[in-house]
């Protein structure tokens, strides 16, 4: 051993030794030793890469002079004095120069405390985390990026954050002064205004030229953030204003009042309340109406009032599943009023589009009957912009109320009970033991079909559901993933009826949300000490898997249990639809599905993956039944405050 350990060391000196002389060759001449070098077949080989200029050297190998030190404060103390105004826990970021001056602050000044700053391995890991935070918390983030390339990165996910109606503060660095940037990357870094990148998809923006302004803005920017409908603010943080001293001038914070979301005008609400209470059919429809806990208890308030089936269209937790007036879309054809609340898209509410139609294009068709009422609350109408088209096909409706739902259902309520005639009131009872007796059919008729090819190889995705929920159903769990891929297993056959119990979607459909929004999710629920599950397509896990060391750096407990298909199924699907279409044959590649759909060989191992950024990890698993066991110990890991990954290969859905 002693032996070992000598010649251990005399190999690294001499190791040293030989990479110091080599260095310095390099730095020197290095132009001109390549062309000296005996001409061996391995030295005879011209290099690849130009040698670096003087300038390049330096930088990467000079010492940076001594800065003149001070013991006043610069005005990124301030700032943080500010941020800390607003409460807000964490700062999931991936560090720059450009904020280095509040990075320092944050940390020295602010003791690395509310925010705590989560290092984050990319800037769209960073903003999905707030997104997926936000979800569980409803208090949002803010995130610290590289003002142009990681603003850059950061873009999707801010995009994301925009069609789901998250707030996300996001504060970009930038170096405004162009006489005083220091040369070279910071100045490539640099740009008149960084946040036209991501102002077509953010509520609000704003370049603060002075502290007291960084503090208007700020609490604008959290303000705006906070009004239903949410939606992500960026700030362009100058370098200059971070490091400028604070030479005795007054500063102040001012203080943040929460805005009052705007409620559905009180004809309109009458009107409403009017056509579902004299309906023989009412629908509810609703995405996103649930902001709070108590938006779930008003819904359940106004569907009983009316005995009305809902049907959840899922961007929120927003009706108990378990509910017997919670149904599937198929009873909007029946419907003779419908109310739409926080829709995304009130058109394919009412429409349908089917793929394939005679011309190449879809076919249209109306889901529901002629003469069907449709009345619509939405805040969305009060902050649209023009370029993405997030607000999807025009939809026109009888009675339009630009509000927040959640904010009108009192009122709705109200109005809804004193406009109910006597003689209904029968009527409305038989609605509800007919919807009563159709979902407990529904119900079976979900088990039946679960129960298809349950011993398959690849595991199918309602026995990968059910396997997981044996684990977790006496817990106080948390699905903190998305289960659509999964033929929405969980959300069919799960008793979902907490607000947390599922999260919704990405909202813009940019795929590499989910892994990161699950962690951020995970990360809100670790105070409560829930159980975060995690089912997360291999795809969508591809796109920044570094979040996992984060999660693990950070102590993040969740489970994820990866739906391996070993591809990109919604774009096998997509090609195999084509083809057909054209009496082509769509499998052309070594693999299951058409050329460029497919993840497989090499087979990613996920749980190795998962392994080298310190999570715990098994699997692949092919055999259902080896499910079990491997579950249970994940789960045991989980409880125990680590991060877990199952690789499963799955069916496609
Ligand atoms: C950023 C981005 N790139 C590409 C797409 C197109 N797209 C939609 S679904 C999908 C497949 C995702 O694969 P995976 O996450 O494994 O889910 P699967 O369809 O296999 O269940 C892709 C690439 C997208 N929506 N977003
Ligand atoms: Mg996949």
């Amino acid at each position: 051993m002693v032996e070992k350990e000598t010649r251990m060391k005399v190999d690294r000196r001499k190791f040293l030794t030989g990479v110091a002389v080599a260095g310095a060759a390099t730095a020197a001449t290095a132009a001109s030793s390549a062309k000296a070098a005996p001409s061996s077949p391995a030295t005879s080989r011209l290099p690849s890469a130009l040698p670096p200029s003087a300038m390049t050297v330096a930088a990467e190998t000079g010492t940076p002079k001594e800065l003149t030190r001070t013991n006043r404060p610069d005005g990124s103390d301030f700032m943080v004095d500010v941020i800390k105004a607003l409460d807000i826990e964490y700062l999931p970021s991936n560090p720059a120069s450009s904020f280095r001056g509040l990075h320092e602050s944050l940390i020295n000044y602010g003791g690395n405390k509310k925010p705590e700053f989560l290092t984050c391995t990319h800037e769209e890991s960073a903003v999905a985390m707030s997104h997926g935070y936000f979800k569980v918390a409803g208090k949002p983030l803010m995130t610290l990026c590289h003002g142009t390339v990681g603003l850059q990165h950061a873009s999707m996910a801010i995009y994301n954050a925009w069609c789901d109606r998250v707030p996300v503060i996001v504060v970009g660095g930038n170096d405004l002064d162009a006489a005083k940037r220091p040369p070279g990357v910071p100045t490539y870094h640099s740009a008149q205004d960084i946040n036209a990148l991501v102002r077509d998809f953010t509520k609000w923006d704003d370049t603060p030229v002075s502290l007291q302004h960084f503090a208007q803005s700020f609490v604008r920017a959290y303000k705006i953030a906070m009004t239903p409908p949410y939606g992500p603010v960026a700030i362009s943080l100058d370098a200059g204003l971070q490091q400028e001293p604070i030479n005795g001038e007054t500063l102040s914070i001012p203080r943040y009042v929460p805005t009052s979301p705007p409620q559905g005008d009180t004809n309109a609400v009458r009107e409403a309340a009017r056509l579902l209470a004299n309906a023989e059919r009412p629908v509810i429809v609703v995405d996103r109406v649930a902001r709070t806990p108590n938006g779930i208890r008003l819904l359940v308030e106004l569907a009983e009032s009316l005995q009305a089936a809902v049907i959840d269209q899922g961007g929120r937790m927003n009706f108990p599943r378990t509910h017997h007036l919670a149904r599937a879309p198929g009873v909007i054809g029946q419907a003779d009023v419908i109310i739409g609340m926080e829709l995304s898209d009130f058109w394919n509410t009412v429409n349908a589009w089917i793929d394939n139609g005679e011309h190449g294009v879809g076919i249209q068709e109306s889901r529901i009957k002629d003469g069907t009422k449709l009345i619509s609350i939405s805040s969305v109408e009060l902050n649209t912009k023009s370029n993405y088209q997030d607000f999807q096909r025009f939809q026109p409706v009888d009675v339009s109320m630009a509000a927040d739902a959640e904010a009108t259902l009192p009122a709705l309520i109200e109005a809804v009970k004193a406009a109910i005639p006597n003689d209904r009131k029968a009527a409305i009872e038989r609605r509800g033991e007919a919807s009563r007796k159709a979902k407990a059919e529904a119900r079976e008729r979900n088990m039946a079909a679960a129960a298809v090819a349950w011993d398959a190889s690849p595991i199918s995705t309602a026995r990968l559901t059910m396997e997981v929920w044996a684990h977790i159903k006496d817990l106080d769990w948390s699905m903190i993933g998305s289960d659509r891929q999964m033929s929405s297993w969980a959300t069919r056959l799960w008793p979902m009826e907490k607000h947390y119990h599922h999260l919704g979607q990405s909202g813009g459909y940019g795929v590499g949300y989910n892994l990161p929004a699950a962690v951020g999710a995970a990360l809100a629920n670790r105070p409560h000490g829930r159980f975060s599950v995690n089912f997360q397509p291999d795809g969508d896990f591809m796109y920044a898997p570094g979040v996992l060391w984060t999660a693990a750096h950070h102590q993040i407990p969740m489970l994820t249990v990866m739906h391996n298909n070993r591809g990109y199924h919604q774009e096998v699907m997509h090609v195999q639809r084509l083809s057909n279409r054209r009496n082509r044959l769509a499998s052309l590649g070594k693999t299951m599905g058409p050329i460029g759909t497919s993840l497989e060989g090499p087979d990613i191992d996920y749980a190795k993956l998962a392994a080298s950024m310190g999570w715990w990890s098994a699997g692949p698993i092919k055999d259902p039944s080896e499910l079990a066991g491997t579950l249970k110990r994940a789960v045991d890991v989980v409880k125990s405050g680590q991060p877990a990954l199952v690789d499963v290969w799955t069916q496609p859905r």
